[in-house]
């Protein structure tokens, strides 16, 4: 590997992601019924500009449309997730066909194009009918249910699936969806009485993900990769002293949802520190829950976008995280400070700090929304997103290049798409989407992508 010209490994996974609520649209085609998604959107005031994902990107109609955009793109590798809501309608029992066929459709035409394909079984958007019974993520029940809709999935998909990852980003479709005195910005949208109850929803994921994990073992028909997608934050220390790499080390186990989300999944147990903090929150956590949680896992899933920048401190914690200076640079998100080191040092935490060093991880998500316009000649010139993604492909082969198991990278993402609560207002395709025609105009980030899988190095 040559390290100068930023070489990949002949094996690197190039990739693309998207979600279904995000692109799919075609809400109540086919035997779908709504999500928790579709009933939050239609509320005044949840998502900007009154947005939802009934249309979306029409990908349902036109996905062999995008497949021709993979191809053009070069990859070998797309990740996009499954709608349990069109697979199983009422969220349990019966299952629609017409769910399973769409995406039998769309897994044979990557396939036919040498597209290998990673499905996501939970992208957000659970179905309506489990919010109504038993307020989905509140109740236990939620990751049983979440373990039968993988059983009929993986059983009727996984001849021709053999990448498979559980949940996404576990913290957003919980601690968002129900947090203490905050307005949710996220589906259901529940206001929960304590923060207890909080940590209750995340624990029940954290059950779904295990039994998930079971469940895909036990139904695929042929050998596969399981994985669980994790959005941990990154603390990068400010300089790369012992002590500040020891800092952003002991703060990558504690720090917001990281001891109590990725660290139970891989290493079996909630951080103690945590633990602690939270007292009488603190989720109640069953005899043998974390035997479940803390299944074998074939890959990590990271999506990563920034960091929090620490150094060592003589405090009782050992570090102090540190504000992002007035003009510190930022894309088109309220949290998208650019810190393309997050990757090296996300990588390096999983191996490193939680233990891990063997266990293979993706970038199964990383990008930016930037304000993409379309010029008179009809081209989206976006070379802000392409400064982002080039910086951080060059701290991703930094951590290929020190040894560190990272596999692959997924761009977030192949389309502009429905942001959730910010609707259509910011875009993060290296595709452009035109709403009002469904037309496709791969920005300028699209080619300086094809040219980096082309060449197998960051151009
Ligand atoms: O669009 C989302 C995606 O659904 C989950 N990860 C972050 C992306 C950008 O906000």
């Amino acid at each position: 590997m040559n390290v100068a010209s930023y070489q990949f490994p002949a094996a690197f996974q190039w990739g693309a992601a998207t979600a279904a609520y995000q692109i799919e649209g075609a809400a109540t085609a086919d035997g779908r019924k709504p999500s928790v998604w579709d009933r939050f959107s239609a509320i005044r005031g949840r998502v900007l500009k009154g947005d939802t994902g009934a249309i979306a990107c029409d990908h349902y109609h036109r996905y062999e449309q995008d497949i021709q955009l993979m191809v053009k793109l070069g990859i070998r590798h797309y990740r996009f997730s499954i709608a349990w809501s069109r697979i199983l309608p009422e969220g349990r029992g019966n299952v629609n066909w017409a769910g399973i066929d769409f995406y039998q459709r769309l897994v044979d035409g990557l396939l036919s194009h040498g597209i290998t394909p990673h499905a996501t079984l939970f992208h957000w958007d659970s179905p309506q009918a489990l919010e109504d019974r038993y307020g989905s993520w509140r109740s236990r029940e939620m990751a049983l249910d979440f373990a039968d809709y993988v059983t009929a999935v993986v059983s009727r998909l996984g001849d021709r699936i053999t990448h498979w990852m559980t949940l996404n980003e576990i913290l957003c479709f919980t601690h968002m969806g129900y947090a203490v005195d905050k307005i949710p910005p996220h589906a259901p949208g529940t206001q929960v009485k304590s923060l207890k109850e909080v940590w209750q929803t995340s624990h029940h994921a954290l059950l779904a993900h295990g039994l998930g994990c079971q469940a895909i073992r036990a139904a695929s028909p042929i050998p596969c990769s399981v994985a669980l997608v994790d959005n941990p934050v990154i603390p990068v220390p400010i300089t790369e002293s012992a002590a500040d790499i020891a800092a952003a080390q002991a703060a990558f186990s504690t720090i917001e949802g990281n001891g109590g989300i990725i660290v139970p999944a891989l290493t079996g147990a909630y951080s103690p520190v945590l633990l602690e903090r939270l007292g009488a929150n603190a989720p109640d956590i069953q005899t043998g829950d974390l035997d479940i949680i803390h299944q074998p896992l074939d890959a990590l899933g990271l999506n990563l976008y920034s960091g929090t920048y620490v150094r060592a401190a003589d405090n009782p914690c050992g570090y102090v995280c540190l504000a992002y200076p007035t003009g510190y640079p930022r894309l088109h998100m309220p949290w998208l400070w650019v810190v393309p080191d997050a990757i090296y040092w996300g990588v390096r935490h999983v191996g490193k700090t939680l233990g891990q060093s063997d266990l293979p991880i993706v970038m199964t998500e990383n990008g930016c929304a930037a304000q993409d316009e379309v010029n008179a000649a009809g081209e989206v010139i976006d070379s802000d997103r392409i400064f982002y993604l080039r910086q951080y492909l060059k701290s991703a082969h930094r951590a290929v290049a020190e040894g560190y198991p990272l596999q692959g990278y997924f761009v977030w993402s192949l389309l502009d798409n429905f942001e959730w609560s910010w609707g259509y207002d910011r875009r993060f395709g290296i595709t452009y989407v035109d709403y009002a025609t469904q037309q496709r105009i791969p920005k300028a980030s699209f080619h300086w992508y094809a040219e980096c899988i082309r060449q197998n190095r960051v151009c």
